[in-house]
């Protein structure tokens, strides 16, 4: 059989079947077109239709969630919570509240969670969640309430050894707090069923930081391996978020300038190198916009608009905001200015023109999937503590991070060269993750 075709009739059928998910049809096509030298050495994937089982989810939940807003109006959002692929470990991965959020949106996380996890070499599914809910301008009772209301549908489909949420967009500390609180109240059980979770009850040392610095560990494994490092460059990082806050402050730590920062209103330049003390104080303290920067840093400078953070001029960029924030036009921006590497923070930040743009120009690419799989590492550690009932100091925690991240790097480097593709990371990772996941589907029959 002709593998390019037999891939275009699997595309075919999960565009039929999930019309209207762009954002997953494009997921699940960046992911098969690399596939496509495997399953030409393994055709008893192909014979045990494994492609055709792993796009479609093992499961996908769906709910209303009604709750009470401050003036007494009664308003209602929906739940998702897709449980993709257990064939490695129990489903794992964030939840996002953002008011884009449909199926689509969980689908193609779920869909990428899955590599992911496999790719960290701990025992995790795939899985994801969220609702359209905005957590912005809602006070904490309503935050709160919401929360608990997610939560009292959520429960009846996930457990420490079922179903695993943490945080994504929109769901930080204070989010898991309320959902864990509104778990144990309803199953009067303490366990492990949430990562992220507050280091006073059962999280874990260096979790919060731990995307950040995971992509940092992988970018610079993917630097040092051509010749470079952090030390001296201008870095970019979007976002400004969880995951861009620590990754600012990984790369400051490696020697590296970072000049720029956005949210989704806009972007802030700071010749001198981004001041993370004053950034964490107006996004995790004060939950502000990222605009207030100029307030108390005067020398830098504030613009509208959170796209054209790409214009600005650097060696290194971490797009650490959202999917599809890299368009073509960003990326030859960002080519035309110098910039010889890209490394994802965020789950599918660059479109697939970005990325045929930045690997035609030679550029280093560190796809989503392997350079931001920290942070579900560490959340499958928090998970190991907890089972263990058993803390590891922050060095503890950090040190198997890195481990892990330089694994990851070794792993995505090796499987492409493997496969005929060497340099490209982001084949590599697809690879790699893949064939974990296969041989665990190969081994448990047709389910
Ligand atoms: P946060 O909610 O903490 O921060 C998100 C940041 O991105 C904010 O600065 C936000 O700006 C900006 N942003 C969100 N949506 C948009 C948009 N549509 N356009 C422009 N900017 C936007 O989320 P995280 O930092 O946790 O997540 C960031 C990315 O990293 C996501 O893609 C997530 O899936 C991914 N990720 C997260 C992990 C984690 O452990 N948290 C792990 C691996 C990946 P504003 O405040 O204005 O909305
Ligand atoms: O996209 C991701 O990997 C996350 N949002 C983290 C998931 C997790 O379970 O820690």
């Amino acid at each position: 059989m002709d593998i390019k075709q037999y891939i275009e009739s699997v595309m075919e059928t999960v565009k039929k079947r999930n019309p209207g998910e762009p954002e997953f049809h494009q997921a699940v096509t960046e992911v098969l077109e690399s596939l496509a030298p495997v399953l030409e050495a393994h055709p008893e994937y192909v014979e045990a239709g494994l492609i055709e089982r792993l796009v479609e989810p093992e499961r996908i939940i769906k709910f209303r969630v009604p709750w009470v807003d401050d003036n007494g109006k009664v308003q209602v959002n929906r739940g998702f919570r897709i449980q993709y692929n257990s064939a490695i470990g129990p489903y794992k991965g964030g939840i996002r509240f953002h008011p884009t959020v449909y199926e689509g949106i969980i689908k193609f996380l779920g869909f990428e969670q899955i590599f992911k996890n496999s790719l960290t070499g701990l025992p995790i599914g795939g899985g994801k969640g969220g609702s359209d809910f905005d957590p912005k301008g809602k006070s904490n009772g309503e935050v709160m309430r919401f929360c608990q209301s997610f939560m009292t549908e959520l429960q009846k489909y996930i457990g420490a050894d079922t179903d695993v949420p943490a945080g994504d967009i929109g769901v930080g500390a204070r989010e898991i707090g309320y959902l864990f609180g509104q778990y144990k109240r309803l199953r009067d059980e303490y366990t492990g069923v949430l990562t992220g979770k507050g280091l006073t009850y059962g999280g874990s040392l260096a979790r919060k930081e731990a995307t950040g610095f995971g992509l940092c560990y992988f970018t610079e494994e993917m630097l040092k391996a051509n010749g470079k490092s952090f030390k001296g460059q201008r870095v970019v990082v979007s976002g400004s978020g969880n995951v861009a806050i620590y990754a600012a402050t990984k790369a400051t730590e490696l020697g590296a300038t970072v000049v720029a920062m956005s949210d989704s209103n806009g972007y802030i330049y700071d010749a001198n190198g981004v001041n993370l003390e004053v950034m964490k104080n107006i996004k995790e303290v004060r939950r502000a916009r990222i605009s207030e920067y100029v307030k108390e840093v005067p020398s830098a400078e504030y613009h509208e608009g959170c796209r054209n953070i790409w214009t600005v001029k650097c060696d290194v960029a971490l797009p650490c905001a959202t999917q599809n924030e890299i368009d073509e036009e960003s990326a030859k921006t960002l080519i035309a200015n110098g910039c010889y590497a890209v490394s994802e923070g965020a789950n599918m930040p660059s479109t697939p023109e970005a990325i045929a743009a930045i690997q035609g120009a030679g550029l280093l690419f560190g796809p989503a999937k392997a350079a931001n799989a920290g942070g579900v590492a560490t959340s499958a550690l928090e998970m190991s503590q907890n089972s263990m009932r058993y803390s590891w100091t922050f060095e503890e925690v950090d040190a198997k991070l890195h481990g892990i991240m330089v694994n990851i790097f070794k792993n995505c480097a090796e499987s492409a060269e493997k496969y005929g593709m060497a340099g490209n990371y982001a084949a590599g990772a697809n690879i790699a993750g893949f064939i974990k996941v296969a041989e665990a589907m190969m081994a448990q029959g047709i389910v």
